[in-house]
Order: C-alpha cells, then sequence, then structure tokens
C-alpha cells in the first residue's frame, strides 16, 4: 500500500534479533516448469501479528487447516508463492533491517537472500523460478530490483526520484506490474522485465498499491482509495476496463488472484481488526478465510497439487 502505511508497519517491527537459521534445499531446486493457465486453488499464505510480532501462516481458502510457518521477534511480511507453490518468498527482519528471505511452503530450509543496510521488501518469484524481484530503499527512494535465488546477481530495473515499490511479475515472465509514487499520486505501471518499456496503468489522484496479475495475465487486480476508503480493484493490463470489485465503508488491501482465476483473496477491515477475504472478481459470494481478533496481512494465493 501507500509509503505512509508500509513505514507504519515498518516501525511496528519489534527490536528482537532472528535467530540464524542454517541452509536449506540449494536454489536449483526451485521450480523451472511454466506457469499453467487455469491452474487449480491450493493454499493461501499470508502474515498476521499478535500483537508483538508478525509470522507467516497457509491456510486453506475454506479457513480449514491452518499452519504456522515462523515465529520469530523479527517481523514477516509480504509472502508470496513460487509457480508451484513449494517455495515461498518474503521480507523479514536481520535485527537490523529488512532483508528477503526464502522459505519452503511446510515453514523448512529458510534462507537469507539479502544482506544488507538498505530497506528490502514486497519480493515475488519469476514464473522460471529463477529470480526475485523486490524493491529497496537506494538511499534517496525506493527503487525495483531483481535478484537470483542464491541471492547473486543483483540487477537495479529502475532509476528514477519516484518511490517504485510493490513489484511482481507478469504470469509470462515478461512483464512486471508495479506501483511508482511521487510527491503527489500514485499509480500502478508495468514495465519489461529487464526495466524498459515503463507504462502507466491507472492514472489518478487516488493512492493505488498492491497490483497483482490474473493468471492468464490480461488484467491486474490492485487495492485504491475510492475517496472514502480503500476498494479492492480489477483492471486490464492496457488501463480499460477498470471495475471495482469490493464496495463496503472499510478499507479492504492486498488483492491476489486465484490460480483458477475466479476468485480473489485480499485482506479487510472488519470493523475490529483485519481478516483474509476470497471474492469473485465481479464482486460476488465473499468469504471470509480468518476469523480472529489479530490482524491478518497480504495474502498470496498458491497453486493446489
Ligand atoms: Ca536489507
Ligand atoms: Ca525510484
Ligand atoms: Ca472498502
Ligand atoms: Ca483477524
Amino acid at each position: 500500500m501507500n509509503r505512509s502505511m508500509r513505514r507504519t508497519r515498518t516501525a511496528i517491527a519489534t527490536a528482537g534479533a532472528l535467530a540464524v537459521v542454517a541452509s536449506g534445499a540449494p536454489a536449483t531446486s526451485a521450480p523451472s516448469a511454466p506457469v499453467r493457465f487455469p491452474g487449480t486453488n491450493g493454499r493461501i499464505v499470508f502474515s498476521e501479528t499478535d500483537g508483538t510480532q508478525y509470522d507467516l501462516y497457509t491456510i486453506n481458502p475454506d479457513g480449514g487447516g491452518r499452519s504456522r510457518l515462523t515465529d520469530n521477534t523479527g517481523d514477516d511480511f509480504y509472502p508470496a508463492f513460487s509457480a508451484k507453490a513449494k517455495w515461498i518468498v518474503y521480507a523479514g527482519f536481520d535485527g537490523n533491517d529488512r532483508e528477503i528471505y526464502l522459505i519452503k511452503a511446510n515453514g523448512g530450509g529458510r534462507r537469507q537472500l539479502t544482506d544488507n543496510t538498505t530497506f528490502d521488501s514486497d519480493p515475488a518469484w519469476s514464473p522460471s523460478g529463477k529470480r526475485i524481484v523486490y524493491y529497496a530503499d537506494d538511499g534517496t527512494d525506493d527503487e525495483i530490483y531483481t535478484v537470483k535465488t542464491d541471492g547473486g546477481g543483483r540487477r537495479q530495473l529502475t532509476d528514477n526520484s519516484a518511490d517504485d515499490y510493490d513489484p511482481v511479475y507478469s504470469p509470462s515472465g515478461a512483464s512486471i506490474a508495479y506501483v511508482s509514487s511521487d510527491a503527489t499520486q500514485s499509480d500502478i505501471f508495468t514495465m519489461n522485465a529487464n526495466g524498459g518499456n515503463r507504462h502507466p496503468v491507472t492514472d489518478s489522484t487516488a493512492d493505488e498499491g498492491t497490483p497483482n496479475y490474473s493468471p492468464g495475465g490480461k488484467r491486474i487486480t490492485y487495492a485504491g482509495d475510492d475517496g472514502t476508503d480503500y476498494e479492492i480493484y480489477a483492471i486490464k493490463v492496457n488501463g480499460a476496463g477498470r471495475h471495482r470489485v469490493t464496495d463496503n465503508t472499510l478499507d479492504d488491501f492486498g488483492p491476489s488472484w486465484s490460480p483458477s482465476g475466479k476468485r480473489i483473496a485480499y485482506y479487510g477491515d472488519d470493523g475490529n481488526d483485519t481478516e483474509i477475504y476470497t471474492i469473485s472478481p465481479d464482486g460476488g459470494t465473499r468469504r471470509q478465510v480468518t476469523d480472529n481478533t489479530l490482524n491478518d496481512f497480504d495474502p498470496d494465493w498458491g497453486v493446489g497439487p
């Protein structure tokens, strides 16, 4: 979401140091098969805070089978499944600042990808499983980077004075959608996976963020301010056909399209705290996935077996 919200969540981060976890499987075991469309809907990974720390969980879309993946005093945010849902990439805290980590979908084999003094966050997988896209603060503002899953081969894709963040690969791997925010507004953009051919998808004075592609790659869902509160929207990649998916008086954020293309997971305020929900892309049949008194964030919907 917008920079102020992201920084607020950073400020919540507790000062505890992460335990050092031994390396798990090598990066070469990451999936390399192309993404199939439509896919089978699998589990949803998300972040939940108990008031002192954020940890990662997976859950079935019907709310059953909840499983805890991380338990440490550093905050774990923004999880994203690999194309075959064997691995999860996320942003964690190394005791000093935010870094990118990999963990198996069952919670084992945690590895740290970045190791520096900058703020690294919002990672997502390339469909091939070979690279991770994320954003980092370059000392002046936020830029988009990619890195190989062994931590090497870092490339900078944006270089400008705006804040560029929330990147995600298209299902083909050819494009990246992200948010670019200057002093007046934030909008959704796309660019080639090498950083070229930057192109706006939205152009409004409303705050817009957290883009996520449909599994066919033709549409993007995102969260935007409707003037009163945040709603989930969907739009074609060329900027046409924008429509509102949620329509209520509470804040809705962080959408993730289901592998089947028939649902969208997101998190929303239930009046007391935030919960994970799923909804039809046309706005119908909303279902609640989590139901508790804690704040639940950042769902990402993986493929099923
Ligand atoms: Ca860092
Ligand atoms: Ca920038
Ligand atoms: Ca709303
Ligand atoms: Ca909750």
